[in-house]
């Protein structure tokens, strides 16, 4: 299915970091793959978004928060089932960075995620409460940009919610799946298809997109 990618696009790099690439901390399985990708078809795009994930030290997320328990264990909280993750993302360290090879001139906003110490927040709309919200929804909206193209990492956590609520928050919302990689944990890959159907997300290849003539930059 071509689509021809629009002024009002934008594409939304989800966590493309060295902490989820090879050598990580939470590395997802062939996750540097999405970068060559993503610098491809990034030039298609007049704006694009990345997001951060960006924990504090002893964020509780992190199963190093909680004494006795494991990485990819999960534990119950006010907001729900939160899954516990080896120490990633720290503000300000390397695993935090973005890829070096990672190359979209058209960012205009990196917007950080997962900061507070209590709640965590794979979502780039919403914090994991549902509750508490990033402000990229009213981004977006003032810059009159109305679909989300959604690329990076991990195609099951971070970039299926960001896609889903991207959706409730009113944009056409589209997952470029090989611009993705997934953790692939108790059939979170199977789960975030099923969440996409049931939620109008589009599954598109990067190979759909075309190239608008507004795109074309002298
Ligand atoms: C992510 C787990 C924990 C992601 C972030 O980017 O998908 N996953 N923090
Ligand atoms: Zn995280």
């Amino acid at each position: 299915m071509p689509i021809t990618v629009t002024d009002r696009d934008v594409l939304l790099v989800v966590d493309v970091q060295n902490d989820f690439c090879s050598g990580g901390t939470l590395a997802v399985p062939r996750g540097d793959e999405v970068v060559d990708v993503i610098n491809r078809i990034a030039p298609l795009f007049r704006h694009a978004v990345l997001t951060q994930d960006w924990h504090p030290k002893g964020h509780h997320s992190f199963a190093s928060s909680h004494p006795g328990k494991a990485a990819f264990e999960t534990i119950q909280t006010p907001e729900g089932e939160q899954t516990l993750w080896p120490d990633h993302c720290v503000q300000h360290s390397f695993g935090a960075l973005f890829h070096p090879k990672l190359d979209v001139t058209s960012v205009e906003l990196i917007l950080r995620k997962g900061f507070r110490p209590a709640i965590d927040s794979y979502s780039a709309f919403q914090e994991n409460d549902r509750e508490t919200r990033t402000g990229l929804t009213g981004y977006l909206k003032e810059r009159g940009l109305e679909r989300i193209f959604v690329a990076g990492l991990a195609y099951d956590y971070c970039v299926r919610f960001s896609a889903v609520d991207g959706k409730h928050a009113g944009f056409e919302s589209f997952v470029i799946e090989d611009a993705c990689r997934a953790i692939n944990r108790d059939g979170s890959v199977e789960a975030t298809r099923r969440d996409f159907d049931t939620n109008g997300v589009h599954t598109i290849h990067s190979g759909d997109l075309r190239a608008g003539v507004s795109q074309l930059r002298l």
